[in-house]
């Protein structure tokens, strides 16, 4: 046994983990079920580290120190669980298998419990970044237990990013917490893309061609609003298409994939009563993009209003359009960290969300200059919510006029901008000092005698609206 870590899974995301480990120095045990990719790899970059190839599981797990650290980076759902029942005859109690895809918390929750009662330690991880990430450092959220983390946790740590020298992965929580992480970072990613989109429509309606918007946000870039997904948004932009010559935006058909970590959340939002109002308008979005027969049906039959988006100053639209991008940003984080800091509660995890914001800092998809002013306010205190602390609620202050501008203007000039206009209702809802939702307690009580309650007296009341109109007070 040779090998300090083993990779099962060389697809593109399982072979630049495997380099990554053997760039850092570390022997990596290699298996894949077809055996071809585990020929590639060591043909392509063999001689790059210390790898053993296995042409079985058996070889596999015999070429592994232990206790045996081993990555799955397969399909998610039945190859996570082909992959475990093929190992399980030769592992040992302690060793630690680490599910690196993209699997459903619920599902790791399940496998978690399974593995631990064959006296193994079981990780359910998120790894953010993409290929290039796998390869170079991505963000790493692993859940398991903290006895396990001990001795997988240094070595995931090394292989992630490091935001100024501080690695990207920290031990999250026991069972699901790390993936149901995973899956919250992606719903924030489906709103930061969402209000991208919105922002490139709401400026090509306003007349700028793609350079200018492209332009734009190279410059934003450079601000507040500093991430990975504006920088790479001025170069999709900047894209000429090779068979046109057009702009590439321009000749990609408009109807956004989407592969379910976006509508997991909203769908354990839904459960666990956390509004995250705008992540699921993003993922909404999608819908509606690729809704083919409804979008039809709509050119053919809706008018729009006779308005166009004709800006005063083109340099003011430019600032109050930023102004939206990072305020509906601040907006998405607050719902998607209420949405951890509740799962949490309701699991038990006890998940440390400034350690999430910290992470989030480098390697992943959502990193941005932001997370760092999340994590030190979360650092600082317990926020009931993000939208509490002191930096961000001035920080949409400022922001507030250009966001409902652009809010305003695109709507009157028929222009959706749903994840923006969300965002802003959020906003309003979450300030507002009463909300009518009085009126829909009256109509509940109204046909379904449901009750409400009453802001002078305490107690249970009931008005007796087909009878005198009288309230009586439930005992
Ligand atoms: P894929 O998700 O495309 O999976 C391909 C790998 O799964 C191959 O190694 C394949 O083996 C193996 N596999 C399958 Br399919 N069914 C199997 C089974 N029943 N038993 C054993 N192995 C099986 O690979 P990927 O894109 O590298 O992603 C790997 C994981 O990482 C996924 O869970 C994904 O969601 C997650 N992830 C991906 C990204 C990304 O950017 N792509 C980012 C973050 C996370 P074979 O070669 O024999 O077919």
């Amino acid at each position: 046994a040779t090998a300090q870590v083993g990779v099962v899974g060389l697809a593109v995301m399982g072979r630049n983990l495997a380099r990554n480990f053997a760039n850092h120095g570390h022997t990596v045990a290699l298996y894949n079920r077809t055996q071809a990719r585990t020929d590639d790899l060591m043909a392509a970059h063999g001689s790059d580290g210390n790898f053993v190839p296995a042409t079985s599981v058996e070889e596999f797990v015999a070429s592994l120190e232990r206790p045996r650290r081993i990555i799955l980076m397969v399909q998610a759902g039945a190859g996570t669980d082909a992959s475990i029942e093929s190992l399980l005859p030769y592992l040992e109690e302690g060793d630690i298998v680490v599910d690196g895809g993209n699997a459903n918390y619920e599902d790791t929750r399940v496998r978690e419990e399974n593995l631990r009662a064959k006296g193994l330690h079981f990780f359910g991880v998120g790894i953010s970044g993409g290929e290039e990430g796998a390869l170079n450092g991505p963000s790493i959220m692993p859940g398991g237990s903290k006895e396990g983390y001990a001795q997988i946790g240094p070595l995931l740590e090394d292989i992630s990013a490091k935001y100024e020298g501080e690695p990207c992965c920290a031990y999250i929580g026991p069972d699901g917490a790390g993936h149901f992480v995973k899956m919250v970072h992606n719903g924030i990613e489906y709103a930061d893309m969402q209000f991208i989109a919105e922002a490139y429509d709401v400026l090509k309606a306003a007349g700028l061609d793609t350079k200018a918007i492209s332009d734009a946000f190279r410059e934003w870039n450079t601000g507040d609003l500093d991430s990975f997904l504006i920088e790479i948004t001025s170069e999709v932009l900047d894209q000429v298409d090779a068979s046109t010559g057009k702009a590439l935006v321009d000749v990609i058909r408009d109807a956004a994939g989407q592969k379910g970590t976006g509508r997991w959340t909203v769908q354990n939002a839904l459960e666990l009563g956390v509004p995250v109002n705008t992540i699921a308008e993003s993922v909404f979005a999608r819908s509606v993009s690729g809704h083919a027969d409804l979008r039809a049906a709509g050119q053919a039959s809706l008018t729009g209003p006779d308005q166009t988006f004709t800006p005063d100053d083109v340099a003011t639209l430019v600032e109050d359009v930023r102004q939206a991008l990072w305020a509906s940003k601040v907006i998405a984080y607050a719902q998607g960290l209420d949405l951890i800091r509740t799962g949490s509660i309701q699991y038990g995890w006890d998940i440390d969300v400034a350690e999430v914001a910290k992470i989030w800092r480098a390697g992943c998809i959502i990193r941005a200059r932001l997370l760092e002013r999340i994590r030190s306010e979360y650092a600082a205190g317990n926020l009931p919510t993000l939208l509490a602390a002191p930096s961000i609620s001035e920080g949409l202050a400022n922001a507030q006029k250009g966001w409902r501008r652009v809010v305003a203007d695109a709507t009157l000039a028929g222009v959706p901008v749903p994840g923006f206009a969300s965002a802003v209702s959020y906003y309003d809802s979450v300030r507002a000092e009463r909300l009518p939702a009085s009126l829909i307690q009256g109509l509940r009580d109204f046909f379904g005698a449901h009750t409400y309650q009453r802001v002078d007296v305490d107690g249970t009341f009931h008005t007796e609206w087909s009878g005198d109109r009288s309230e009586t007070k439930e005992a």
